[in-house]
């Protein structure tokens, strides 16, 4: 008999087993959202409150989440739907927002070590916080699926969240890697954050976009020492990241490699924990992320001091095939071509405003009003947001890397351009219809 088919009868005989019984605990649960229809080409982002969770008091040791065809249940391809981000937040039932777990197109999941779980009580209500794009021309529908393991063993250990966020709250949690930096050089933002209790560290996972080298989690009071660094994996040049239009903001790892510890690292009331989320600087990358979710547990024993660190710390990375390095990759334009598809373009259609030293342009809901600008070196353009709906400058490509916020009327955005060339801009919110081109004169 075969390894594989003998396995598949354990796995039957367990299930036989198992499925008899009506409360078993640990047990998978899986969970959906209502149906959501994304226009082509379109990105669609919100916050949904009050969506569903398991019943009753109990502990999430394991989750994970991912798009469906409301249909036939089926995962959906990056090539149809991608699920960009997603958090999930508890609420109503304490202080404030409380966010639990979060996923990125890397797919990263929360999995605890054995005796530890995300303690939920039967009054949190739950939110989730999604983007998603659609890399094909017709609308399209799809559910956002949420797979957990609940155990409601009371002897489980809770573990609380806590959050670091490179960006230091930047809305969208987005910061800007300039570039223009030297070959190997480095752009690193910090996060420091003191821990909430004296506990322990049982597990981690990173999050990360395009041109990331790594992010680190360390211990300023011993000797900034790392306790969990985790490391990107690339997907091979054939991935759907890489051919897959439009794109949103330069593609993210196929995995970030995640902490556990059933020990779990110790670490003291106040103590300061530092994030460093390391990118290239060579290029740019705009929109970039570096979030890092930690999960503690509680324990007044911890001893003080910097103690090695447990042996059963493990870093986990993927088995799929990838590049351990960020692959060189330049966000195109993309426009619409005459059958209605998305194509990458060098410029927008439209004459060229030639400007010296200030250019005033507005931005109306799904166009820039001059999509050709030409400035001297020096100049500052100024973008008024005249539109109902959210819309940003982002630089796709270019010397330099910034991006706005995403506004609406009455607010505008402001850049000084110091460095010559060509800037290749877009709405991320609408890459297929707003695109622009801002050309820097040296003189
Ligand atoms: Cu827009």
């Amino acid at each position: 008999m075969g390894r594989a088919l003998k396995s598949c009868l354990l796995a039957g005989a367990a299930f036989l087993l198992l499925g008899g019984v009506a409360q078993a605990s640990p047990r998978q649960m899986t969970f959906t959202s209502q149906e959501i229809t994304v226009g082509g080409y379109a990105v669609e982002k919100a916050i949904t409150a009050g969506v569903a969770r398991p019943p009753g008091d109990g502990f999430i040791t394991a989750m994970a989440a991912d798009v469906v065809d409301p249909k036939t249940g089926r995962d959906v391809p990056i090539s149809r739907i991608m699920l960009h981000h997603i958090v999930f937040a508890a609420y109503g039932n304490g202080p404030g927002n409380r966010p639990f777990y979060g996923d990125g197109e890397e797919r990263a999941v929360m999995k605890l070590p054995p005796g530890y779980g995300y303690r939920v009580e039967a009054a949190d209500k739950w939110a989730i916080v999604w983007m998603l794009m659609n890399h094909r021309s017709q609308a399209d529908s799809v559910k956002i699926r949420w797979t957990l393991t609940w155990d409601d063993d009371p002897t489980l250990k809770p573990v609380t969240p806590m959050a670091f966020d490179a960006s230091r709250g930047r809305q969208g949690l987005v910061y800007d890697v300039p570039g223009g930096g030297r070959p190997g050089s480095s752009d690193v933002r910090t996060h420091v954050r003191q821990a909430p209790f004296n506990g322990r560290i049982v597990a981690g996972l990173g999050h990360v976009h395009g041109g990331a080298y790594e992010l680190t989690l360390s211990q300023p009071a011993c000797d900034d020492r790392t306790l969990y660094r985790s490391r990107p994996t690339w997907g091979l040049a054939s991935h759907p990241f890489y051919n897959v239009k439009p794109v949103l903001h330069e593609p993210g790892p196929i995995n970030m490699s995640r902490l556990e510890s059933a020990t779990g690292i110790p670490v003291r009331l106040g103590e300061e924990l530092k994030l460093s989320s390391v990118y290239d600087n060579s290029r740019l990358h705009t929109r970039a992320m570096g979030l890092m979710l930690v999960y503690l547990a509680r324990d007044e024993d911890v001893p003080s001091g910097c103690a090695s660190l447990p042996p059963d710390v493990r870093n986990i990375g993927t088995e799929t095939p990838g590049r351990s390095k960020p692959p060189v990759y330049r966000v195109p334009l993309t426009g619409i071509g005459p059958r209605g598809l998305a194509r990458t373009i060098s410029r927008p259609p439209g004459p060229l405003l030639r400007g010296s030293l200030a250019a005033s342009l507005s931005i109306g809901d799904a166009f820039y009003t001059r999509p050709n600008v030409s400035i001297r070196r020096g100049g500052t353009v100024t973008w008024k947001f005249t539109g109902e709906l959210q819309h940003d400058v982002t630089v796709a490509d270019g010397p330099r890397g910034f991006s706005s916020d995403w506004q609406k009327k009455g607010t505008s955005f402001t850049r000084r351009f110091d460095v010559p060339g060509r800037y290749k801009l877009f709405c991320s919110l609408h890459p297929v219809q707003m695109t622009q081109v801002v050309t820097v004169r040296p003189r």
